[in-house]
């Protein structure tokens, strides 16, 4: 890929790859720190803690594709049977034009249901993904390759400050997917504070497809997020080793290990690192020494799970009106289609 054009947009710069591709990346070095100041706020808490979206380095968003082929993870399958339900469902929704704003651009398989739907209903198709990983420039070339009448607009940052760019950017409708249950990284508070973020930031006629994990087997759950090759684990050290790298610091992943629990009063999975002795740790770019206790755990992730009772409650709290959802046969998972109420 060679870029033809490089343009300043206030804190973004816009690099212009070719006629049907370009992507938006924030300036400077906004991402160290961005992460330099996050760590240094929650690894000195009590409960020490990694924030799950500085999983997704390269090899991070690596591990996670795996992750989704795992036979223990039955996210990512049965959401692509829901999606491909909709081959026949979700065309009544759609009336005139939609672009495809997907949130965390995740894996190319469910983008690529929902582009072939809409290719169905319209000559031209615009997708803006928006991700933190810069894996979104290598994949984002197959996807034109694949669709002609395909034009792309990545945002390389984080989903508040992409629904930022998205909001009043022109009179189209997006179609906004948050899929893999993304969403259930959030905290009940922050989600719907989140939720309320997307519904400000969309117009009348535009649609959210959210998809979201249900409440089920507590050893369904826990093997999911512990599989037995051990991949999970892996993916959820690795964020060690990339603090590593780019913070300079001297963690050893040998000193870890992971460590995941399904928390039935908060119908949530949460991952933690598990220190294995006692140990002290420089993180010299953000100026810190930790000192890490034997068995001491580092909250590194929770996965919160629904029931439908509590979808219906969350979304009506946020001024969003369901307007179909969908399910497997074994209702492990559900995708929600929403529009603000009005
Ligand atoms: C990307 C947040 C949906 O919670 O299932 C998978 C991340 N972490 N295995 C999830 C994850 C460990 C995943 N989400």
């Amino acid at each position: 890929m060679s870029l033809k054009s490089i343009q300043r947009k206030r804190e973004y710069t816009k690099y212009v790859v070719d006629k049907r591709l370009c992507y938006y990346e924030p300036s400077k070095n906004k991402f160290q720190k961005k992460l330099v100041e996050e760590l240094s706020f929650t690894l000195n808490q009590k409960q020490k803690s990694i924030h799950p979206k500085f999983f997704y380095d390269k090899k991070g968003s690596k591990l996670f594709e795996e992750i989704c082929k795992l036979p223990e993870y039955y996210l990512t399958r049965t959401e692509i049977s829901i999606l491909t339900q909709l081959y026949d469902k979700l065309p009544s929704h759609l009336n005139g034009d939609f672009r495809l704003v997907e949130l965390g651009s995740g894996s190319s398989k469910k983008t690529r249901i929902l582009i072939s739907i809409i290719k169905r209903l319209q000559k031209h198709i615009e997708y803006f993904p928006i991700d933190i990983s810069k894996i979104l420039k290598d994949s984002s070339k197959i996807l034109l390759d694949d669709y002609e009448n395909l034009h792309m607009t990545g945002i390389i940052d984080n989903y508040e400050s992409g629904l930022e760019f998205i909001k009043n950017y022109d009179n189209k409708k997006n179609l906004i997917a948050f899929l893999g249950s993304s969403f259930g990284n959030f905290d009940y508070e922050y989600g719907l504070k989140f939720l309320q973020k997307i519904n400000y930031s969309m117009k009348n006629n535009d649609l959210l497809l959210i998809g979201l994990d249900l409440v089920k087997d507590k050893t369904v759950l826990e093997r999911a997020y512990n599989d037995s090759r051990g991949i999970t684990a892996k993916f959820n050290l690795n964020v060690l080793s990339r603090i590593n790298s780019e913070l300079n610091s001297n963690f050893n992943i040998n000193k870890f290990t992971h460590h995941v629990l399904y928390n039935e009063n908060q119908s949530r999975i949460e991952i933690y690192l598990r220190s294995l002795e006692n140990q002290i740790v420089k993180i010299p770019k953000a100026g810190m020494v930790l000192q890490i206790k034997q068995n001491e755990l580092i909250h590194t992730e929770n996965s919160h799970k629904y029931t439908i009772p509590k979808i219906k409650e969350i979304f009506s709290l946020t001024g969003f009106r369901i307007k179909d959802m969908w399910f497997d046969e074994k209702q492990y998972f559900c995708l929600v289609l929403l529009s603000k109420t009005h």
